[in-house]
């Protein structure tokens, strides 16, 4: 195999919690007076959140002071941590834990690379922490897809050179990181 890593994206790759951020930002949108629109899904994700915010804004053409924006951040948090609450090794995507197995026996290194800040906590409620060798994700990066930087982290503490990583991702700005960062992309639409 010309792979020494597979960098697997957590939402929408892993568990799929990509309508539990919709909803959260749906209900926070509308709790500020913005009209959220269902098509716009597509263009947030994998935006960390102040950029999908600002994103969203741009698409209602609403304004907000500083003071809200900082606001509609935390309770569109506040909204998705208790969503994903009810999340467990049950809602795992099937196939996901056999094949990093499978890959972990073959001598292949795996790497969690997502934007989200929550990533840490959903890996605990599903179960999944200690199957990778390193997580890459919004708490230990300044900059979120489509920035590689996400991808760029996890290749240099897994000690493998990113034309040797492989990337599995859902989301338009995780396949342009991937793109930026030089490695191959395995995108399930
Ligand atoms: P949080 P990924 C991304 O995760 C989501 O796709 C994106 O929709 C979300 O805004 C982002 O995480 C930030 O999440 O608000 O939990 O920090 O696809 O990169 O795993
Ligand atoms: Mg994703």
């Amino acid at each position: 195999m010309k792979y020494e890593a597979v960098i697997f994206d957590l939402d929408g790759v892993i568990v799929i919690t990509d309508s539990y951020h919709q909803k959260a930002w749906k209900t926070s949108a509308l709790e500020f007076g913005i009209d959220y629109k269902d098509e716009w899904e597509e263009e947030l994700k994998g935006l960390d959140r102040r950029e999908s915010m600002e994103r969203l804004l741009k698409l209602s053409e609403k304004l907000l002071s500083k003071e809200e924006k900082e606001k509609f951040l935390h309770r569109k948090n506040e909204l998705y941590l208790e969503l994903i609450e009810g999340l467990n090794e049950a809602v795992v995507m099937r196939g996901v834990k056999e094949t990093i197995i499978k890959l972990r026996k073959n001598g292949i290194k795996t790497a969690v690379g997502s934007t989200s800040k929550n990533a840490m906590r959903i890996l605990s409620l599903i179960g999944l922490t200690d199957l990778f060798d390193y997580v890459s994700y919004g708490e230990n990066i300044k900059k979120g897809k489509p920035e590689p930087e996400v991808f760029l982290n996890a290749a240099a503490h897994l000690k493998v050179s990113p034309s040797k990583c492989l990337v599995v991702e859902d989301g338009e700005a995780g396949v342009k990181a991937a793109n930026r960062a030089h490695m191959d992309c395995a995108y399930l639409s």
